[in-house]
């Protein structure tokens, strides 16, 4: 499917810096080598609801792994699915009596007009699960013949204990696997599954439920984690730089997609590095669809807040931590903007060369987007308090915010 428009990255005198960057797989920091071409896959939204602080978080995270990329002059080739059909899809859309096409169709379309007032840059391919289907099919049958998948009641279920190195994305334990399992989409009680956590690839046609033609499985309609492998796979090929997704997405989501291929192609490693962003919370609890404690980037867009203000907020906190949504954090931000825009408004100014470097190096430092925020206020406060006479640095104040934040002043 079609993504969103890209808005202009403005190049920077020099080059920027090699990303270093937080694993999960080994729980240690990276410097990422990507070729020239750096490949990344991102997990993308459910769409039966609108796009909410959080989602806009972990976007934001990816969009910055990005922009450094193209500061070092690589080209980024960026893959993003939609789940656009799934159990919370078609559930909601049977509580609203809505059909459930038009429930994705609508929230899809709201998304994409989400990322693009946020800046965030568009993936290069944009793919839903109904429309990966065709593909996904003979991986299941693959699966299926060397004996790494089985059939329950007309379901297929992936047996984990087929790959050896299960487990070594997210690293936890049995137990703590068992309840996330349950928690996050899989179904650890049903009886006959050769291990708990086995997660279902292919699910037989239910009553009143969509399906499709499956070849040799029937019909019926895919899993989740073997929809992000069957596009990564074809759009991407084995042995990507970086896998992301909020840190909700580890364990089972990441780790079950990375054993499915490692299986399929006898090659490790799926993603080079997995990548996560904190939980952003409202009120105490994460923010999410089933609780309802959500703050959507379009209602704050329809009251008029400026987007930019919405993107310096969640530039504020480090990515990898969990955080609360807070109004004030907006206030601070559009303060934030107010000021920034004051001081490249002027004629003149402080030399920004050294601003650039430390934008730079903030975010190459596990993007540590407080510190670059930080480097830009320092700029800015001294522009106000002494001024200065370089003519350049405000246009390359702007265009290093526009380039590497993602933020237009
Ligand atoms: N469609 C799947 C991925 S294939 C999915 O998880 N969709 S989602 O709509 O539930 O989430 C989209 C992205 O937002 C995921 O990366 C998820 O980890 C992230 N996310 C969801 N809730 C939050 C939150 N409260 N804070 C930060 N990130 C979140
Ligand atoms: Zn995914």
């Amino acid at each position: 499917m079609y993504a969103w428009p890209a808005s202009e990255v403005p190049a920077l005198p020099g080059s920027g810096r090699d990303l270093s960057i937080h694993d999960t797989a080994t729980g240690e920091r990276i410097t990422l080598t990507p070729g020239p071409v750096a490949r990344i896959y991102v997990c993308g939204i459910t769409p039966y609801d609108a796009t909410h602080m959080g989602h806009a978080a972990t976007y934001n995270a990816f969009d910055l792994v990005q922009r450094v990329w193209l500061d070092t002059k690589r080209q980024v080739h960026y893959v993003q699915n939609v789940t656009d059909v799934d159990d919370p899809l078609l559930e909601r859309a049977q509580e609203n009596g809505d059909d459930w096409t038009a429930l994705a169709e609508r929230e899809t379309a709201l998304f994409r007009e989400d990322m693009t007032a946020l800046r965030m840059l568009p993936p290069r391919h944009y793919i839903g699960a109904v429309e990966a289907i065709p593909g996904i099919v003979p991986l299941v049958e693959r699966l299926r013949d060397l004996g790494a998948a089985y059939e329950l009641e007309g379901d297929i279920y992936f047996s984990v204990e087929s790959d050896p190195s299960f487990g070594s994305v997210s690293r936890l334990d049995a137990e703590a696997m068992r309840l996330l399992s349950a928690e996050r989409g899989g179904d650890p009680e049903r009886s006959g599954k050769k291990s708990p956590l086995d997660p279902m690839l292919w699910m037989a046609a239910r009553d009143g439920e969509p399906s499709w033609d499956g070849g040799s499985l029937g019909r019926g309609r895919p899993g989740w984690h073997i929809e992000c492998v069957a596009i990564a796979l074809d759009h991407l090929g084995m042995g990507f730089d970086v896998q992301g997704g909020g840190s909700d997405l580890a364990f089972p989501h990441h780790e079950m997609g990375a054993s499915h291929a490692q299986v399929l192609t006898g090659e490790r490693p799926f993603a080079k590095t997995y990548v996560h962003a904190g939980m952003v919370a409202l009120d105490g609890e994460k923010m999410s669809k089933s609780k309802g404690n959500l703050v959507f980037v379009s209602a704050l867009r329809r009251d008029g807040v400026d987007p930019a203000a919405i993107r310096l907020a969640l530039l504020a906190r480090h990515y990898r931590s969990d955080w609360e949504w807070t109004d004030g954090l907006l206030r601070e931000a559009e303060e934030r903007l107010d000021r920034w825009r004051a001081a490249v408004s002027r004629p003149d100014g402080r030399s920004a060369d050294a601003l650039v470097e430390e934008i730079r190096e903030a975010l190459a430092d596990d993007l540590d987007s407080p510190a670059a925020l930080a480097a830009v206020d320092r700029w800015a406060a001294a522009q106000s308090a002494t001024g200065g006479t370089d003519e350049g640095a405000p246009g390359l104040v702007s265009r290093a915010v526009d380039a590497l934040l993602g933020v237009a002043l």
